[in-house]
């Protein structure tokens, strides 16, 4: 049978016998899921196969431990690991639907805030297409990220219900449910210490099959739920109390109702750390079974199990896996801490202060009765062994969870190399002396086949045709493209496929949003959560500025120009929110006036999300990547934006440094203080204020913000705002402005030469091959993992 027809069958045995459809009756859902059924059946086999190979192999694995698996959708990426695009088109195509809204149909699993957590989902589908034998374990969360919209311009944030909608992909696993444990005492018989936790919740099992590329592998995302032990209190029904007979599994099933938004206010909430522990625990039990099966002798432990802990959520790993160790399977403290430390390593992936987790020890110890003992003695046999250290792990009443984790890792890393040295330099300096081989570098990587081959299959398609097919999963083979791009026709074609995109997005925003933009601006777009650190406020205060200079000589030959931003605030966050109000009231403002309207628009695309990046990102031009030097740790944007071909703005932070290097500088707009001039600025008083007088452009856009310009009703709308800029301004706002203007200008003039900017874009694409999740994957299996490919 064909693959066409092979594949046809399938989808219609699911309607019938799934779904309980024929096709005459099915609806778009039962399509999509009978379409997904299919799909799935194959990521299965190949998945039960991997699974039978890691077992008889008794190769190490992998463990990726992380309270974010920001996945998106999962049907697109199934059917082009398994080349099964073509096919899946034409058999829908015969029964009338449409390939595009058939995928738009599936949720949006937005089980993380951001970097982090597609970080993770990224890490997964490269562990398959390498074939590393590799589980992810998260969290189940019942609502993911917060939906976002906007009423006059304010963000307004409503619960995510990603399982409202049939999901196709996971196994529930009611056989693989544990007791987890918390509060209550800490018993002591001579030797044998024993913790009796007051209240248990249960984690259960669902898995999703993770598959790489030609479906030669698939690993495990395992998530846990939470639900109560005795679910159902029935004296109490008998009672009446109907309401009362169900609380214990309302209880239960808090700890994985909702994911936390990432925001450092919320920091210290009980049901957080309770939410880190369930995960940990439940991981570290399920591993440890898993090994109990194969090999049994715990010392061979650190041979055949890798745990990545992904920032410091889930560094309770640390001491619940000298728990169980010591405490309950009865080895020694000192070889059960070199056991895990062997096992144990950790991805740092902030230097942000107030971004590092700490816990208040009464809070803890309440919690966590025993660990908080264990943390104590890791913390003392740590000090014993390196006596010259003063920094502790249990400083003002506290439990730094950062140092926690570097001392109980084998390997700490850093997501990019100006971040890894600042690691050295900054938070773990005393760390980094006593253990100066313990800090590596581990640049991100985003995979290729998400961010090039499935979002935009226009330019894989010219890849493809240029240099065959090799690339997807050996990205460096994009370097293959440079001689193409001195040939004339080959380049008009590159610039044919962002002018095709471009216009593909300006319909669906016109569609969508009512938003109509000329596909032939500059599609200029930051997407990316909103912080002071990524600077969104410094890119509204150029395009105001520019607003500005436009109309003062609106004859001018101006570049076009289309503003995109996307990207939630967290709910806490008012400055950040406060930002997205300001670019929104600017958007109105600008949008409306007639005498720029042909050179400068702005929308700010509601609900960020995978699949808005998705769609946004082939369609950019110009890749905003802004942030004060030394805040992003690394940026994995950055990265899509220039595999598909959308030069940055920006400055030398994160990964923005390797992404130059690798383009070459004449391909980058870089513009802004290094990381240790903005060490050097902030010593200088009034820098922010010196920096306005300095700049009659910037003062000017201050002054139209202060004055109301954009918020006609309410002129301190935005004294918050600019009161914060021209007076503390910590991120440099003001200072990088008249640099980042110049950059800008730069653009305009750069983007009016359509061959040289095609080229410029091309390169980006033909020397990006290197920012591929697959050579990250690779150099975590040979620094840190000890682990092997089994393809
Ligand atoms: C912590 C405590 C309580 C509640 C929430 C949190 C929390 C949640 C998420 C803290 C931080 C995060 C997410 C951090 C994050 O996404 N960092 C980004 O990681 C990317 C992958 O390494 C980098 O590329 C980005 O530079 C970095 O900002």
């Amino acid at each position: 049978m064909s693959p066409t027809a092979s594949l046809r069958e399938s989808i219609i045995q699911h309607l019938r016998y799934s779904f309980g459809k024929d096709p005459e009756h099915a609806i778009l859902e039962d399509w999509r899921m009978a379409l997904s059924y299919a799909v799935r059946d194959r990521i299965t086999d190949a998945w039960i196969g991997a699974t039978g190979k890691t077992y008889d192999s008794g190769a190490k694995r992998v463990y990726y431990l992380s309270m974010e698996f920001l996945i998106g959708r999962l049907l697109e990426d199934g059917i082009v690991n398994l080349e099964l695009v073509d096919e899946a088109k034409a058999v829908l195509e015969e029964f009338g639907k449409d390939y595009g809204t058939v995928l738009s149909d599936e949720p949006d699993a937005a089980l993380g805030n951001g970097g982090l957590g597609r970080l993770a989902a990224c890490f997964l589908e490269s562990l398959s297409t390498i074939g590393c034998p590799a589980h992810g374990y998260g969290i189940r969360y019942e609502h993911g990220l917060f939906r976002q919209s906007f009423v006059d311009g304010r963000q307004v944030e409503q619960p995510e219900h990603w399982l409202e909608q049939r999901h196709a992909w996971e196994f529930e696993r009611p056989e693989v449910r544990y007791r987890i444990g918390f509060g209550g005492h800490v018993d002591r018989r001579g030797e044998t210490v024993r913790w009796y936790p007051a209240e248990v919740v249960e984690a259960e099992a669902f898995d999703t099959p993770v598959i790489g590329w030609k479906g030669r592998w698939a690993n495990t995302l395992r998530l846990w739920s939470g639900r109560a032990i005795h679910p159902f209190d029935l004296d109490r029904f008998n009672h009446g109390d109907f309401a009362g007979a169900a609380q214990p599994e309302a209880l239960a099933r808090t700890i994985s109702r909702v994911l936390y938004p990432d925001d450092t206010t919320e920091q210290g909430k009980e049901l957080r750390l309770k939410q880190e522990y369930f995960l940990t625990a439940a991981a570290l039990r399920d591993i440890l079974r898993r090994f109990n099966n194969q090999f049994g002798d715990l010392r061979k432990l650190p041979a055949k199990v890798a745990i990545q802990l992904n920032d410091t959520h889930p560094a309770i790993a640390g001491p619940e896996l000298i728990r169980v160790l010591h405490d309950e399977r009865g080895l020694s403290f000192e070889e059960s801490m070199e056991i895990a430390r062997g096992c144990l390593s950790y991805t740092n992936h902030t230097l942000l202060p107030e971004a590092l987790e700490t816990w208040d020890e009464t809070l803890f110890g309440r919690l966590l009765p025993r660990h908080i003992e264990l943390i104590d003695q890791i913390d003392s046999t740590h000090a014993k062994q390196n006596p010259s250290r003063m920094n502790s792990m249990r400083a003002d009443h506290q439990v730094k969870m950062g140092q926690l984790s570097f001392v109980m890792a084998h390997h700490v890393n850093g997501v990019s190399a100006l971040h890894t040295e600042l690691m050295k330099t900054t938070v773990f300096e005393e760390l980094h002396t006593l253990h100066p081989d313990r800090i590596v570098n581990e640049t991100n990587g985003v995979t290729p086949r998400r961010w090039l081959l499935a979002c935009n299959p226009r330019l894989a398609g010219l890849i493809t045709e240029s240099i065959g097919e090799g690339w997807v999963d050996d990205l460096e083979q994009l370097k293959g493209l440079e001689p193409f791009i001195e040939d004339t026709g080959w380049l008009d074609r590159y610039a044919q496929v962002k002018r095709d995109n471009k216009a593909e997005l300006s319909n669906w925003m016109g569609t969508t949003h009512g938003l109509h933009v000329d596909p032939e601006m500059l599609f200029d777009v930051q997407i990316k959560r909103l912080h002071e650190y990524k600077r969104q406020h410094l890119n509204i205060l150029e395009t105001i500025a520019h607003w500005a200079e436009i109309r003062d000589n609106p004859t001018a030959d101006w570049t076009p120009r289309l503003k995109l931003f996307g990207g939630k605030a967290a709910p806490g966050y008012f400055f950040a929110k406060d930002i997205i109000r300001l670019i929104n009231d600017a958007a109105a403002v600008i949008n409306a006036d007639p005498v720029t309207a042909p050179y400068l628009k702005i929308a700010f695309l509601p609900n960020y999300n995978v699949s808005l990046a998705e769609r946004m990102i082939p369609a950019a031009d110009l890749s905003e990547q802004i942030s004060t030097a030394g805040k992003e740790a690394s940026g994995t944007g950055n990265m899509k934006f220039a595999l598909n071909g959308a030069p940055t703005v920006g400055t030398l932070d994160g990964a923005n440094v390797e992404i130059r290097e690798h383009v070459g500088a004449e391909n980058f707009f870089l513009f802004g203080m290094t990381a240790e001039e903005v060490m050097e600025r902030r010593k200088v008083e009034g820098h922010a204020w010196k920096a306005v007088q300095a700049d009659p452009r910037l003062k000017r856009a201050l002054d139209l913000i202060r004055d109301g310009r954009f918020s006609p009703g309410e002129p301190e709308r935005y004294h918050g705002i600019t009161a914060n800029l021209e007076g503390a301004d910590y991120f440099l706002v003001c200072s990088d402005f008249t640099d980042y203007w110049r950059a800008q200008r730069e653009v305009d003039t750069a983007f009016k030469d359509t061959r040289a900017w095609a080229k410029m874009a091309a390169l980006n694409t033909a020397r990006s091959g290197w920012f591929s999740s697959d050579r990250t994957i690779r150099g975590y299996m040979a620094d840190i993992w000890g682990a092997q490919s089994l393809l």
